[in-house]
This record gives C-alpha cells, structure tokens and sequence, in this order.
C-alpha cells in the first residue's frame, strides 16, 4: 500500500523529488533494512547509502547529496527530478 512516504535529494534551495521508480526503489530496500545499493539515474550510476542518508555518483563520490524520506507536504519540495 502507499503510505505517502516519498525519497527526496538535496538540491541548492530545498529537496527534489525521487522520479517515482528510484523513489519506490529506495522505498523498497529501506523496508528491507538494506544499507547500499546502486541504481542508474539519466544514465548514471549513483550509490544510494540508506546508512549515511546520502547518494552520490559511484565514479565520484564527492559530490555526496543528503536524501530523505518525508511526506510531499512536510517539505519544500522544488520538483520532480529536475522538473519544476
Ligand atoms: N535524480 C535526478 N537528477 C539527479 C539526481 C537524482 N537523484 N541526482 C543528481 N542529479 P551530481 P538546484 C539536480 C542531477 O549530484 O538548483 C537537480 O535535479 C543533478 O540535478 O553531481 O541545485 C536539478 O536539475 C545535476 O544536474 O551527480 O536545486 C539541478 O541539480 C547532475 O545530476 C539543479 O538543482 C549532477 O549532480
């Protein structure tokens, strides 16, 4: 069922939202209690790190952003995956 709970990334002003198939793919490794995994973003392969609540592209992982599971209205949310 949906619980309304959604993934967001950090972005300069506020949280992105997830596109709606990694945001249930986060959703669904974090009810597994799973601390990593991996999944391809625009072609991109990103570390998600459920542990640490941050992504980062694997061949880069400096450019770490937070990410967090809220509810749409409990943030400021700046759009979907980019998208305004
Ligand atoms: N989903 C979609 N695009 C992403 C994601 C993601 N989970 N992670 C990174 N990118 P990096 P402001 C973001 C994009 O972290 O003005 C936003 O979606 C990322 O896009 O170095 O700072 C906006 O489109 C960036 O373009 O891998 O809030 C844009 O930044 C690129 O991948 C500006 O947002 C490199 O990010």
């Amino acid at each position: 069922y949906d619980d309304g709970y959604q993934w967001f990334y950090e972005g300069r002003n506020g949280w992105w939202r997830y596109d709606p198939r990694t945001s249930e793919d986060i959703e669904n490794v974090y009810k597994l209690k799973k601390t990593v995994f991996e999944t391809i973003i625009c072609g991109i392969n990103y570390v998600i790190d459920l542990e640490n609540l941050v992504q980062y592209p694997k061949q880069n992982p400096t450019k770490k952003r937070f990410i967090k599971r809220a509810k749409n209205f409990e943030l400021n949310v700046l759009g979907e995956a980019g998208l305004k």
